[in-house]
């Protein structure tokens, strides 16, 4: 099946950053080796959107601001649970920069989100409390775009959060699968590919845009 992308489609590429990438503070396995597929799917969309993940220093995600706490341990916040993290994506620092070959120049927005100090924000729509928006959904509805593409980094976290926000807050979501690396925690592929399922997200592959 071939997917036409039509005016009212957005891609959303999510925090394709160097911290995420080989070498990064927090690398996902491979995560590089999608920028040349996500530049040549952009090249297929009219609208393009990046979000870029933008955390202050001593970000309540990170198992540092924790005394005593490990990296990838869960704990249990007011709005619940949260996975802590390396140090990643600090404001203004190389490891929050895109990656240098990520080329789309036609990106008509940078989405920062995790700037608040204390609540971490994995959806492109809502932070990890469900609740706080980011401005996302009614700034793609304001312009008409209704059917959004994911791709980036990483699966099972941020493109996972945001694709089924974005289900629930009425737009059509579809994963390009390809275009994606995990983190993979224990489980976290498994989990992913079920909500996913269960949400209603297709999940699709990259030849279906680029052919
Ligand atoms: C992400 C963990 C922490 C992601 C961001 O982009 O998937 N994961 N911050
Ligand atoms: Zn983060």
């Amino acid at each position: 099946m071939r997917t036409a992308t039509q005016s009212a489609d957005a891609l959303i590429v999510i925090d394709v950053q160097n911290d995420f990438c080989p070498g990064g503070a927090l690398a996902v396995d491979e995560g590089d080796q999608i920028v040349p597929l996500v530049n040549a799917i952009a090249q297929k969309f009219e609208h393009v959107i990046l979000t870029q993940d933008w955390h202050p220093h001593r970000h309540i995600s990170f198992a540092s601001t924790h005394p005593g706490k490990s990296h990838y341990e869960t704990i249990q916040m007011a709005h619940g649970p949260q996975t802590l993290w390396p140090e990643h994506c600090v404001q203004n620092t190389p490891g929050a920069r895109f990656h240098p070959a990520l080329d789309i120049p036609h990106a008509e927005l940078i989405l920062r989100k995790g700037f608040r100090h204390h609540i971490d924000s994995y959806s492109a729509f809502l932070e990890n409390d469900h609740f706080t928006s980011t401005g996302l959904a009614g700034y793609l509805r304001e312009r008409g775009l209704h059917r959004l593409f994911f791709c980036g980094l990483a699966y099972d976290f941020c493109v996972r959060y945001s694709a089924i926000d974005g289900t629930a807050l009425g737009f059509e979501c579809l994963v390009i699968e390809d275009a994606t690396r995990p983190v993979n925690l224990p489980n976290s592929v498994a989990e992913t590919n079920a909500a996913l399922a269960a949400a209603g997200v297709q999940r699709l592959r990259s030849r279906q845009i680029l052919a």
